[in-house]
């Protein structure tokens, strides 16, 4: 059914129990949304899945912000995903810049695509897979080949699309208030999904949903939805908010 816009909120390391209460309490309020049209995820921390999960309702779907490579076992401190289709959450969000980039953490395009794989195919999850490049890699005109690579590592570890989101989201966008331009995400989305069209196939290039990510709010995201190739949204700051849903209602 084509590319139905997509948004997804990522409350990253933020909230607590009763902050969950309230802004899961105003968008239980909200009016119905259209399935037709769009699809909203939204991402709390790992702890607070299974409760969000109970009581958000079911119209939005419950995302984790990152897994496990494998299967479970002495792994302390990971979650298997097949745990997180356990608590009612459909999807994972995987390879966050935060987690690709921060020193501790550090992860590698392989070790992403092995989450990925893990998860789709074990765990029976959806992904939301997000790339992206620093500015010092934008400024080197590195920005494609960068976006490229990662994806090419999914390339490498996957051969079924149909439960993939791709969440372009350029780093030095992330949290800084600095969103890209409609013109240059627009310019990024429209070169991935030619990649995908020479390096997958023709029906994954037209059907896999490609989101921009990055200091998306609710006075940008009109414009930005007017793209041919932006298919919806990674939403940080902005989805811990009840105005959350004007960025929801972007496609319309
Ligand atoms: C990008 C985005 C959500 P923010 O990381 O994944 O966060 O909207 O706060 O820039």
């Amino acid at each position: 059914d084509g590319r139905r816009f997509f948004v997804g909120g990522n409350w990253k390391c933020n909230l607590n129990k009763s902050a969950i209460a309230d802004l899961v309490a105003a968008f239980n309020e909200a009016p119905p949304l259209d399935r037709d049209g769009v699809d909203v995820v939204v991402a709390p921390p790992s702890i607070y899945v299974d409760s969000t999960r109970q009581i958000l309702r079911n119209d939005f779907a419950v995302s984790a912000q990152n897994s496990w490579i494998s299967k479970g076992g002495a792994f302390t401190g990971e979650l298997d995903a097949t745990m997180i289709k356990d608590v009612g959450a459909e999807w994972v969000i995987l390879g966050h810049s935060e987690r690709r980039h921060i020193p501790q953490l550090k992860e590698t395009d392989e070790t992403v695509a092995k989450k990925a794989k893990y998860a789709l195919e074990n765990a029976d999850l959806s992904v939301i897979f997000c790339i992206g490049e620093l500015l010092e890699e934008r400024e080197a005109g590195q920005t494609i080949a960068v976006c490229e690579r990662q994806l090419n590592a999914l390339k490498q570890a996957i051969s079924d699309w149909t439960r993939v989101v791709i969440a372009y989201e350029p780093v030095w966008a992330i949290g800084t208030g600095k969103v890209a331009t409609p013109e240059q995400a627009e310019d990024v989305h429209r070169s991935l999904r030619l990649w995908l069209k020479q390096n997958v196939s023709e029906s994954v290039s037209d059907q896999t949903r490609i989101l921009y990510g990055g200091s998306v709010s609710p006075a940008n995201c009109v414009e930005l939805a007017k793209q041919d190739n932006i298919d919806g949204f990674l939403v940080g700051g902005a989805s811990m908010k009840p105005t959350f849903m004007e960025i929801v209602d972007s496609y319309k």
